[in-house]
């Protein structure tokens, strides 16, 4: 997968792509990564890549021409069709999710707008984005922050990204849901004991519990994602008993 990335600040993709599993990908040519520094693409003598906002109002708004002309140098070295996505970050955007990095993950090649201050012009948006994401609803500095979210991941989806001991697939059944929780050795710490049943070597029960585990914690913390998984007969049940234990607590049990 290629990645081209427009930003004022090309520096702050240096640290996370030079270690790691990110280095890795790219040395192993999986990935190739093209930072682009708006700035370049200025022509005023003071290579200014913002404005004053037209209405007024506080801070600066990233001038159109920059960007459109940095995008633009990416696709006339192109030789494939058009097509190509270009990602605009923006507390704006459609929400992202692990369905959405799913689809970017088949692309070939993404281009992602970083914007700064207090955005970026609208025309950016209207006529050269082809699609505009938002990580989640607080305010960042920029777009930055959000692309490195986007790009970890849909990286890690890549085959041969993550090591051969990792996987990036989701059992199927547990997708949407939240995890189950886990332990490693040693199975007592500071009296904290590891659950029995991962100990019993029974991988059926191992099985049933951690179902259950996924089915309580998803029905307490995100009820929301129980709506939209597919649950299977028995994981109804459990979520009827579990809905059931909670409506007749010991103080709403009046009746
Ligand atoms: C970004 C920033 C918006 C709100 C005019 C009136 C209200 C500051 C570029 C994405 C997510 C971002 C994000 C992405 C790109 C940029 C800062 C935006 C406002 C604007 C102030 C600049 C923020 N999911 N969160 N944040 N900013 N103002």
């Amino acid at each position: 997968m290629r990645i081209d990335i427009l930003t004022l600040f090309p520096q702050m993709f240096e640290a996370p792509f030079g270690f790691g599993i990110f280095k890795r990908a790219i040395d192993n040519g999986l990935v190739s990564l093209n930072l682009h520094n708006i700035r370049d693409h200025t022509h005023d003598k003071h290579h200014s890549a913002d404005d004053y906002p037209y209405g007024g109002g506080a801070g600066m708004v990233l001038r159109p021409g920059p960007i459109f002309e940095a995008v633009e140098a990416i696709r006339s070295a192109l030789d494939g069709p058009g097509g190509l996505p270009v990602i605009l970050l923006s507390p704006q955007g459609r929400p992202f999710s692990q369905a959405v990095a799913r689809d970017l993950s088949q692309q070939p090649h993404l281009v992602f707008i970083c914007g700064h201050y207090e955005g970026v012009d609208e025309r950016v948006r209207q006529h050269l984005a082809t699609d505009e994401i938002s990580i989640g609803d607080y305010v960042l500095t920029g777009g930055e922050v959000p692309a490195l979210v986007v790009i970890d991941a849909v990286l890690r989806l890549l085959p041969g990204v993550l090591g051969s001991e990792a996987s990036s697939l989701e059992d199927s059944h547990a997708e949407g849901l939240l995890e189950y929780p886990q332990y490693t050795r040693p199975a007592d710490f500071r009296g904290w004991k590891v659950p029995e049943v991962l100990l019993s070597g029974n991988h059926a029960q191992i099985a049933r519990w951690r179902r259950e585990q996924i089915i309580r914690r998803t029905l307490e913390r995100r009820p929301d994602l129980l709506d939209k998984a597919s649950l299977g007969l028995e994981d109804k049940k459990l979520v009827e008993r579990l809905t059931a234990l909670k409506d007749s607590g010991p103080t709403g049990s009046k009746e």
